[in-house]
């Protein structure tokens, strides 16, 4: 098999292994990628999250319920703890970037996906976590020095709280000098650009590459 075909062979197959709910398959199918020596990093953007994609959709269907979208994820756990092992951090760290997913929001798949691609892009990441109060992206900027405070929400009603963390930023004095991202799947340009953010990525690789354009922008 020529080496494009295996890449799309394995990314199909790790997708669906992970809407199969098979975390042996799809840790099988991670070492399949290293052995072939195909990209990690596309084996989790377009393998794990494409699969953990399918698995929203089908929930949206109520063909999934919450414990099978539990099962999917830690199936593409299974993959992303083999694969991210392999994506090589630049040591010399490019800047410092604060990761969290806004108050009253528990979705940190997506979220953990953008911190190691940031990671391995060779920033520093502070990961708050999830349900992160507004103070603490703040304290983030404030006092832990980070040049930007990037926030994750998947839910249209956690979505204001992004918008309240950057007031909260204009009002401590600390912008423009800090930047902001935002993502997460119901968030767009329009969205970004009501609540004044610096910057939206759809995915981890656009997070990476909007990372890169703050922090040279500054
Ligand atoms: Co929930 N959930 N969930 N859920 N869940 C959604 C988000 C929902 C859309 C499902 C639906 O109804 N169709 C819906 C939200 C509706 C709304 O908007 N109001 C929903 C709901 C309602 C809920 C509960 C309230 C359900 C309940 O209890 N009644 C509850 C919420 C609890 C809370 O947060 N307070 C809940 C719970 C859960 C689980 C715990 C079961 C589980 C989360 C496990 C976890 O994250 N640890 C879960 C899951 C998995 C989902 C779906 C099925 C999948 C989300 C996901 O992981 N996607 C989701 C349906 C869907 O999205 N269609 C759904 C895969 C992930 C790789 O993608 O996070 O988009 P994503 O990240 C991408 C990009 O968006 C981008 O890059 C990532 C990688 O490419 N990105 C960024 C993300 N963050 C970024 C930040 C950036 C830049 C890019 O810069 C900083």
């Amino acid at each position: 098999m020529c080496a494009m075909s295996e890449q799309a062979a394995l990314l199909s197959a790790l997708s669906q292994a992970v809407v199969a709910l098979k975390p042996e398959r799809v840790a099988e199918l991670a070492r399949q990628v290293l052995e072939a020596r195909l990209s990690p990093e596309v084996a989790i953007t377009d393998g794990l999250a494409a699969g953990m994609r399918l698995v929203g959709e089908k929930f949206a269907a109520r063909e999934y319920f919450v414990p099978e979208v539990l099962l999917a994820s830690k199936a593409m756990y299974a993959g992303f703890d083999i694969l991210q092992a392999e994506l090589g951090a630049d040591r010399k760290s490019r800047g410092k970037v604060a990761l969290g997913v806004v108050q009253g929001d528990i979705h940190d798949i997506g979220k953990n996906i953008v911190k190691v691609m940031v990671e391995a892009a060779g920033f520093e990441v502070l990961d708050l976590g999830r349900n992160v109060p507004i103070a603490e992206f703040v304290r983030a900027a404030d006092e832990q020095g980070a040049q930007v405070i990037g926030m994750s929400s998947l839910m249209t009603t956690t979505m204001p709280n992004m918008g309240r963390v950057i007031e909260a930023l204009d009002k401590a004095g600390l912008r423009p000098g800090v930047k902001t991202i935002i993502g997460g799947a119901p968030v767009n340009e329009v969205f970004t650009n009501k609540v004044g953010a610096d910057a939206w990525a759809p995915d981890a690789h656009s997070a990476v590459q909007a990372v890169e354009k703050l922090v040279t922008a500054e």
